[in-house]
């Protein structure tokens, strides 16, 4: 595969491990165990990196090639819950050719699909919601018209990466199909001071920005099916052999092309991470008074209202500072209905008027 082929050309194996011993060096004394009995430690044995996970093997780049590993016997655990793309492991080979994980490396973060919980503070533990590990960046690619732009989707990503710590940036793909409504709601995010990129694998057009903002990182795309995520990925390897596939004429959907997610190398320590695209976001285990918390821009009004612990809801706007800097378009009318669609999914209730802040 040349994107791997590629891996070679830029990394010699003398300097690679020279990075891998600077990089066992800084992890030192951080021994942890998780319950499956995989202990997290720094180490001076060879490392991969994870590439891919099925159920009970993972595909890894160990010493500018790939191989299939399992987790070492008696590792009471399935692959596909304990290692992620993104994860450096410890490679062990019993006989030629026969590969075993016998450890993992202390991760950085996880990208998991659900919020942070008791179970999931140690980010060293596996959990079959997460999705990547040692994330620098993810981008939350949307597209214009097929599927159709939306911000509900894209407020709920900024909410689980806040969660999890880890930096985002959008890229609104099929920019040659967008149209002013797209342009409107892109602002919404410029303005909160969020990296948006606008791309066309089409046109080609964006693709130097995109690659400038994720250079030198591990990033990952995330975002609904159909919206070019294996497409942006190709465009960065510059291949076309990542499979790609057309949005349903009927209805509008991706048809969820990729069914797994996988790391490439796309430049020197430059990976990026195509995942599947998923349907929406479960944003249920978030409590309704920590959802504001994730709207930076109620921050200058928090504490204001005269109500304590205002949810900015169903208070009354004269009391409600957050209510009525909406009514001034001091925040985005968006974001604060995205932020009420949200408190609503979580509390159940279907029903608001939003005309008082109008
Ligand atoms: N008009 C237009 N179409 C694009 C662009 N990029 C991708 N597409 C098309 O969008 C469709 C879906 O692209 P994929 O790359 O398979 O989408 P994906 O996000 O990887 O989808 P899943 O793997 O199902 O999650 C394909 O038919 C692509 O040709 C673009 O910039 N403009
Ligand atoms: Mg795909
Ligand atoms: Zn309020």
């Amino acid at each position: 595969m040349p994107h791997y082929g590629r891996y070679d050309s830029t990394q010699t194996k003398k300097s690679k491990e020279k990075k891998e011993r600077a990089k066992a060096k800084s992890n030192k004394g951080n021994i942890e165990q998780t319950d499956n009995q995989f202990i997290i430690k720094g180490t001076n044995e060879t490392t991969g990196t994870v590439v891919e996970t099925r159920y009970n093997e993972a595909t890894i780049l160990y010493e500018g090639e790939l191989i299939t590993a399992r987790l070492k016997k008696g590792i009471n655990a399935v692959c596909n819950q304990t290692v992620f793309p993104g994860d450096i492991v410890v490679i062990n080979q019993e006989q030629p050719g026969e590969y075993y994980i016998s450890n993992l490396i202390k991760r950085k973060n996880v990208l998991s699909r659900t919020k942070k919980d008791s179970t999931r503070n140690n980010p060293n533990a596996g959990s079959s919601h997460n999705v990547a590990t040692n994330v620098d960046v993810a981008v939350i690619v949307v597209s214009a018209k097929t599927p159709p732009l939306h911000p509900k989707f894209i407020d709920r990503y900024l909410m689980l990466l806040q969660d999890n710590n880890i930096d985002c940036a959008i890229c609104l793909n099929k920019a040659d199909l967008k149209t002013e409504e797209d342009e409107k709601i892109l602002d919404i995010y410029r303005k909160i001071k969020i990296p948006v990129i606008e791309t066309s694998t089409i046109k080609n057009t964006g693709i130097e920005e995109l690659k400038d903002i994720l250079r030198g990182k591990q990033a990952i795309f995330v975002g609904h099916s159909g919206v070019g995520k294996s497409s942006l990925t190709n465009a960065l390897m510059d291949t076309d052999e990542i499979k790609t596939s057309h949005v349903s004429e009927k209805s509008g959907k991706g048809r969820h092309t990729t069914t797994s997610s996988k790391y490439y190398i796309w430049d020197k320590n430059s990976s990026i991470i195509d995942t599947p695209g998923i349907r929406s976001l479960d944003i249920s285990n978030f409590k309704p008074n920590e959802i504001k918390e994730y709207f930076s821009e109620f921050e200058d009004w928090e504490g204001r209202c005269k109500y304590s612990n205002c949810l900015h809801y169903r208070e009354p706007v004269e009391g409600c500072m957050v209510k009525q800097a909406v009514k001034a378009g001091i925040i985005s009318r968006e974001r604060y209905e995205s932020y009420i669609r949200i408190l609503r999914d979580v509390i159940n209730d279907r029903s608001m008027n939003y005309d008082e802040v109008r």
